[in-house]
């Protein structure tokens, strides 16, 4: 019934897979690796970018298991294979569903809804249907390669359904769920024509975790609005013919801490730190922002603030740069292409009003960068700008803080970002006040040694207790437990 695996130990010698399946399965919707065929044919495997990826990479890596996942390459068919000590489990998708359910339903229509409309979300009776056979396709895939009785993790808002979809297919099976963006409240979730579904889709797990508490409660309360089932704390207890108990909580996610610390202060980092400072002039002050390029992570208004302040004269472009690292991301997308000519436009217009002969003021780059080269420019960073419109955690701000050596850099912080109810000690801004940012930015460069130092002890504390590992433990012992808590009793 199952498929045949190897046995496979993780570095605990805990095993993962038995012949009967893997006992303990990741669901994304990419895998960590994107196919990639080179113009000479060739295959080729990269690691995927974003925030998914960097997070649950170090979990596998250590549990072992199988990862469920699209390959990245539409219309084609891939067979599983071993990546760093875990199975990599392809879903082919066609090239119309990649079109529908992922740049359409998941990308137009639930990304903008769940980041507080801050674009306009679409919604397509087409590209529903699409995401229901995909996440049908998933849900099948998974109870395929899934042991008796394992545990299974799906990953966030493309596959929402999958729980229940799972559940029915296998209810042996220990199934949870996070959630990687916010969960948004009623009055926006209310638009969604297929509102219902998508909270019952969820309810098909065990355990359902989000980055803040607020997510948590959001879903509950439109669990207890817009079902049937009865909610009780942080549960709902479902009626009907599958009567299992969903938990809500959250579990804001982290950082391999270490893992960022030890590659930023490898020779190799070191030294491109070093050639990137020469190369941008040795400035004074380096200011640094590294997001994908996302309508969402506040680029617009972080590109005005700074650009106001070389133009007015508060940062003297000779020995203050600016570095802008923008990830090209889902670039099909409309929204998207609009985003990158807008910053294009307003980079070059501030570059060639405030720039002279040289370099210029604002280093906007739109490429993606090995982890090495993230890591030298967060070491040069004297001030890093995270400023999203809404964010569910924030990776970037926790790397920055990792890995940039010695106490006396400072972390400009969104309070819209998850990571905000953390990573306290940030110097905060509303990124819609133009004003109220640039201030917050000079304090973050003038601010005195002291208090700098007294906010990085205080920011490093935060993340080196915090880890990756120990988010997934607990999601997962929590997951484990189920049965207590799904009683009644703890409810109380
Ligand atoms: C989602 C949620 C949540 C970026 N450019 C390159 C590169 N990156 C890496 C960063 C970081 C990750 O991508 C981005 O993570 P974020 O958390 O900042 O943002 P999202 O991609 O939107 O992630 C987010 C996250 O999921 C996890 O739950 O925090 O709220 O939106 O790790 O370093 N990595 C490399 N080259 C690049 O050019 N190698």
């Amino acid at each position: 019934m199952y498929k045949d695996f190897q046995e496979e130990t993780n570095v605990n010698n805990t095993p993962q897979s038995t012949e009967q399946g893997a006992t303990f399965v990741v669901v994304a919707n990419r895998l960590p690796v994107d196919r990639i065929v080179g113009e000479d044919g060739e295959i080729d495997w990269q690691t995927a970018p974003g925030g998914l990826v960097t997070a649950l990479e170090p979990v596998m890596r250590q549990r072992g298991g199988s990862w469920v996942g699209w390959h990245g390459a539409p219309d084609e068919e891939v067979e599983p294979f071993e990546h760093d000590g875990y199975t990599i489990e392809p879903v082919p998708l066609s090239a119309q569903e990649v079109v529908e359910y992922y740049e359409g339903f998941s990308n137009a229509t639930l990304w903008p809804l769940y980041h507080d409309s801050v674009a306009f979300p679409e919604y397509h009776r087409e590209w529903y249907e699409a995401y229901e056979v995909v996440n049908q396709r998933f849900a099948e895939k998974t109870a395929q390669v899934a042991a008796h009785g394992a545990t299974v993790w799906v990953q966030d808002y493309q596959l929402q359904l999958v729980p229940r979809m799972l559940r029915e297919l296998r209810p042996d099976l220990n199934i949870g769920f996070f959630l990687h963006i916010p969960f948004p409240p009623m009055e926006l979730f209310d638009q969604l024509p297929w509102r219902v579904e998508m909270l019952e889709g969820l309810l098909g797990a065990d355990l359902v975790g989000f980055q803040v508490p607020g997510g948590a409660s959001n879903f509950l309360r439109l669990v207890r609005r817009r079902t049937e089932h009865r909610v009780d704390r942080d549960r709902a207890k479902l009626v009907g013919p599958d009567q299992h108990t969903c938990v809500a909580r959250a579990y804001p996610i982290s950082i391999d801490t270490q893992g960022f610390a030890d590659l930023a202060n490898s020779p190799e980092a070191i030294a491109e730190a070093e050639q990137l400072l020469a190369d941008l002039g040795n400035p004074s002050k380096v200011f640094v922002g590294i997001d994908r390029l996302d309508y969402t992570k506040g680029l617009r208004q972080r590109v005005r603030a700074m650009g106001e302040l070389f133009s007015e004269g508060t940062l003297d472009p000779h020995d203050t740069v600016f570095l802008q690292v923008a990830t090209p991301s889902r670039e099909r997308v409309d929204e998207y292409r609009r985003l990158r000519d807008d910053i294009d436009l307003l980079v070059g217009r501030i570059n060639s009003e405030v720039g002279g002969v040289g370099r210029p003021p604002i280093v906007y780059l739109h490429a993606s960068f090995p982890r090495a080269t993230m890591a030298a420019m967060y070491r040069i960073a004297d001030v890093m700008i995270v400023t999203p419109l809404r964010d569910g955690m924030n990776l970037v701000a926790k790397e920055y803080i990792a890995c940039n050596p010695g106490l006396d850099g400072a972390l400009v912080l969104s309070e819209f970002a998850g990571a905000a109810r953390e990573l306290r000690q940030a110097y905060m801004v509303n990124p819609y006040d133009l004003n109220g940012m640039k201030e917050v930015v000079m304090k973050a460069a003038t601010d005195s040694t002291q208090n700098r130092r007294r906010r990085m002890r205080a920011l490093k504390k935060q993340v080196s207790e915090n880890t990756i590992d120990k988010w997934a433990d607990k999601f997962l012992t929590d997951l484990d437990a189920k049965g207590d808590m799904g009683k009644d009793t703890n409810a109380g």
